[in-house]
């Protein structure tokens, strides 16, 4: 993985399809692209069988034009909506069994930087919410006491989407679905606070409907994995199918959802602070000199 595993060989443009080739001279691989600019640039993600209206869809969009190498950069995913979107867009994937992506991406992780020890490559874990909260669990809690340096994104529809709407760990308390007719029993499981406590560098809940800070998020998360230790997001992904949202409401439902109960937040260590102001320049953790007024004695 690296730009070069893009490029066509000498004498064979010819016979590459056309969206191969515009991949290659206007995609996002060698540059620094931001959500701002979709629109000029070939994406990474071209089609996708995903329904119509999909808030992951969208989600997932941002977040691969997001990672800070995409050309240096290996997702993986398992069973779920997700996966159907990961394995079309032009970044290495790699399929979990259902449940297992956190152990599969440790191992990669730590391969990657076994044989590439002077050149970051990111991986990038992207599961559902019952891949992860349910089945997943015990990987996921193990690979983040283990201070595994890759990022984890929970793809949070609240549901087991794929297989029409059994309740997961992260559905809400009294939720009645397709396959869990009964409600929710318990309530939905505190991910973000396991996560800090787990060891996770950095943490974020968001919504997909502030593009910006989705990609604020996940360009820190990428970073801080690289050097300082796990990271989380969690991302409000409405199914629209299983929660019966009505395609032209999907975003509306985002902006009520996160207005009501999935706020922005964002959790950072102080070692994960100092390294991105000092190795990547984030404004926001530079330490404030102060003037010697300022400083009480
Ligand atoms: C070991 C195993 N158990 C069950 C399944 C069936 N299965 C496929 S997708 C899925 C649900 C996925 O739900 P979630 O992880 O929340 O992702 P979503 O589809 O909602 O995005 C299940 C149970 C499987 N593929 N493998
Ligand atoms: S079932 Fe739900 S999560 Fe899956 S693609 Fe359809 S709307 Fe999206």
């Amino acid at each position: 993985m690296s730009l070069d595993y893009v490029k066509v060989s000498p004498g064979f443009g010819k016979y590459v399809a056309k969206e191969y080739r515009d991949f290659v001279e206007h995609g996002p691989f060698g540059k620094q692209v931001s959500v701002t600019q979709v629109g000029t640039f070939k994406e990474a993600l071209d089609e996708h069988p995903m329904c119509a209206g999909c808030a992951m869809t969208l989600f997932l969009r941002l977040a691969i034009i997001s990672f800070p190498n995409p050309e240096d950069t290996i997702t993986v995913g398992t069973a779920g909506c997700g996966r159907l979107v990961l394995s079309q867009a032009v970044i290495p994937f790699v399929y979990g069994n259902y449940g297992d992506t956190n152990a599969v991406a440790s191992g990669l992780k730590r391969g990657l930087m076994t044989r590439f020890p002077d050149k970051p490559k990111d991986v990038v874990v992207l599961a559902g919410d019952g891949g992860l909260a349910d089945i997943g669990f015990s990987m996921m809690m193990h690979s983040w006491f283990r201070k595994e340096k890759f990022t984890t994104i929970m793809l949070d529809n609240e549901v087991y989407g794929n297989t029409g709407g059994q309740e997961s760990g992260m559905t809400n308390r009294g939720a009645v679905l397709k396959m869990a007719p009964l409600g929710k029993k318990f309530d939905k499981i505190a991910m973000p606070e396991l996560a800090k406590t787990a060891g996770c560098a950095y943490v974020a809940v968001v919504v997909p409907n502030n593009p910006k800070r989705v990609e604020n998020a996940i360009k820190k998360a990428v970073l801080i994995a690289r050097e300082v230790g796990p990271t989380y997001i969690q991302a409000y992904t409405s199914c629209n199918i299983e929660y019966a949202i009505p395609t032209e409401k999907v975003m509306e439902d985002a902006f009520t959802v996160e207005k009501d109960r999935y706020q922005f937040t964002e959790y950072i260590t102080e070692e994960a602070k100092e390294y991105l102001a000092t190795k990547w320049g984030y404004k926001e953790y530079q330490k404030k000199e102060l003037k010697p007024a300022e400083v009480k004695a």
